[in-house]
């Protein structure tokens, strides 16, 4: 292999690592509840919604029911629905609010969803 081989494994490799990092240590993000409270069975996640999602990725357990804690702080006509077209969800999402969705994730694979436009993305991952 090149250097430059090298160099992409590298970086892939440590790309991996910060994943794992983020999702399992760091205690914030994407997976904090799910990893803070990896044998209660009811997952919660909040996601802020400003202009997008955050976290943009959720990473959750297939099989345990999820609730989605959307954190709306914005007037923003564009975030005022959230849909989850793979859970026939699509919720309207006052604004300074929180609104929840409860939805229990029985199929492992990556799920995306959009606001009301398809503009704002996220993306729900079930493992
Ligand atoms: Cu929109």
């Amino acid at each position: 292999m090149s250097g430059t081989d090298w160099l992409v494994l590298a970086g892939g490799a440590a790309a991996v690592a910060w994943v794992n990092w983020y999702f399992f240590v760091a205690g914030r993000g994407p997976a904090s509840a799910a990893s803070a409270n990896r044998n209660a069975e009811v997952q919660e996640v909040t996601i802020a919604v400003r202009g997008g999602y955050a976290p943009a990725a959720v990473r959750v357990r297939r099989g345990a029911p999820l609730r989605l804690h959307f954190d709306r702080q914005e007037t923003s006509g564009c975030s005022e629905e959230v849909v989850l077209p793979a859970f026939n969800i699509r919720k309207f999402l006052p604004a300074h609010q929180t609104t929840t969705i409860e939805l229990r994730p029985d199929t492992a694979g990556t799920f995306e969803f959009t606001c009301g436009m398809g503009m704002l993305r996220g993306r729900l991952i079930v493992e």
